[in-house]
């Protein structure tokens, strides 16, 4: 994926030095954690993003970074949301790996026997993420045949998707939990969710709840229903199986990131000397479902689709807005996503700082807690990418330069209030302070 050009950030010595320090202490000597204390494992698109900023700094250590997560992927293509980090007492987080079992119980999907793994996925960041971590050392990435090596894993991943994940048949893929979404606790999930009865509150234990403030995280009810999804899906082996799902969506920011990724497939392909034009062709195969089954027109955004009930859910998040990354969007959709992100329902430049991740209008809105209403620096690095796309580059140029003063002046923290850029979630948050880097040194 190609951005316009445009003028370099004065220099910001302070958020570079801070962005690698916290780098550099949550690298593990082969992948980096989220966070030390709420995230002790190493997450999916935690590390695409991660790479995307390591690049800068090692282009060899940002390789590895991904490399160690496709070491983890299953025979069926899927690339779990959690690689569990075996020297990790089993209590630091939860679920743990004794509440997965990936190795015995995904053993039909072809869960790896060495490594413990959660059986659930995480929207595909990663071919973009290996485009731009090549592009960053050809020379270094050639010598370790890292492009070479990981082009049939990242189209294995690709696959799972397309295929198996296409629950709705309808041409796009659907999320089974609704932290498949990355955007786990957002209004969108609520209607479908409802529908899934809670685990028993004593069954398990939250230790999210032992590092993370409570009005910033999920409420218990929330929590008892992920803990339900996942248990059967485990229960069912990890098969993707449309008529068994309790739980299926059609979610706008995973399907624009896997058709963004399909277009740097493509590149990737030309790069190893392989024929691109099959993912060009899935890519605009994907685009064009994106907007005929996602797009509404009243909403002005991208909607995501329940579809066990074969409806939209009408709720106005921030995964609506993703789509905004892709090349090929109709210029008439990307003007309305543009007017969108700017007026009452995201505010930016007006009222916010930084894109909320849910309607400032909507009933659920919470400038407080995880994925209700908080700013994320992943998505503002994602939009601020699609902005300049569409030629919106005065907007881009100015939120670029906000997402840096915030997660400087926030300690590099996991989200920030979208208004007042007051610090949420953990701090010193891995992909924080890895985008950071990235937005004060592209163009690689
Ligand atoms: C959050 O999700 C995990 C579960 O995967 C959690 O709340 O325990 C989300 O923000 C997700 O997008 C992120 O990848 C993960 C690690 O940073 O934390």
């Amino acid at each position: 994926m190609e951005c316009a050009d445009h003028p370099p950030l004065p220099p910001t010595p302070i958020a570079y030095d801070g962005a690698r320090r916290v780098l550099t202490g949550n690298w593990t000597g082969s992948s980096t954690v989220p966070s030390r204390a709420l995230y002790p494992h190493q997450w999916s698109w935690d590390s695409a993003f991660i790479a995307i900023g390591l690049r800068h700094l090692s282009p060899v250590r940002a390789q590895r970074e991904l490399e160690t997560l496709f070491a983890a992927q299953w025979a069926d293509g899927r690339v779990p949301h959690i690689v569990f980090n075996p020297a990790v007492p089993l209590g630091a987080y939860f679920p743990s790996p004794d509440f997965w079992r990936s190795s015995t119980a995904g053993a039909a999907a072809g869960a790896p026997a060495g490594a413990e793994t959660s059986g659930i996925v995480q929207p595909p960041v990663h071919a973009l993420a290996a485009l731009l971590v090549h592009e960053a050392d050809p020379a270094a990435s050639e010598r370790r045949g890292f492009l070479r090596g990981i082009y049939p894993r990242l189209v294995a991943w690709q696959r799972y998707l397309t295929e198996r994940r296409d629950l709705g048949g309808r041409g796009l893929a659907a999320i089974v939990h609704p932290w498949e979404s990355g955007m786990d606790n957002s209004p969108c999930w609520d209607p479908p969710l409802a529908r899934v009865e809670p685990a028993a509150a004593g069954s398990f234990h939250r230790a999210d709840l032992d590092h993370g403030c409570p009005a910033d995280r999920p409420t218990d009810l929330d929590y008892g229903r992920y803990v339900r999804l996942a248990a059967a899906y485990r229960d069912h082996d990890y098969a993707d199986d449309a008529g068994a799902a309790l739980f299926a969506v059609e979610d706008p920011g995973l399907n624009a990131l896997l058709t963004a990724s399909e277009h740097a497939l493509a590149g990737i392909a030309a790069a190893v000397g392989a024929d691109p034009s099959d993912h060009l062709v899935r890519g605009e195969q994907l685009t064009t479902a994106l907007l005929k089954r996602l797009w509404n027109e009243d909403a002005g955004l991208f909607l995501a689709h329940d579809v066990l009930h074969n409806e939209p859910v009408p709720e106005r998040s921030a995964a609506g807005l993703l789509p905004l990354i892709l090349p090929g969007l109709p210029e008439e959709v990307a003007g309305r996503l543009l007017a969108t992100v700017r007026g009452r329902h995201f505010g930016l430049g007006s009222v916010t700082d930084l894109v909320p991740s849910y309607d400032l209008c909507g009933a659920s809105f919470d400038p407080a807690r995880y994925w209700r209403g908080p700013a994320w620096f992943n998505v503002n690095w994602l939009l601020e990418r699609g902005l300049r796309r569409h030629g919106a580059t005065a907007t881009a140029d100015a939120l670029r330069a906000r997402m840096v003063r915030a997660a400087e002046s926030s300690g590099y923290a996991e989200y920030v209030d979208p208004v007042t850029g007051e610090a949420r979630g953990t701090r010193d948050f891995s992909w924080t302070a890895a985008l950071t880097l990235d937005l004060l040194t592209r163009p690689a």
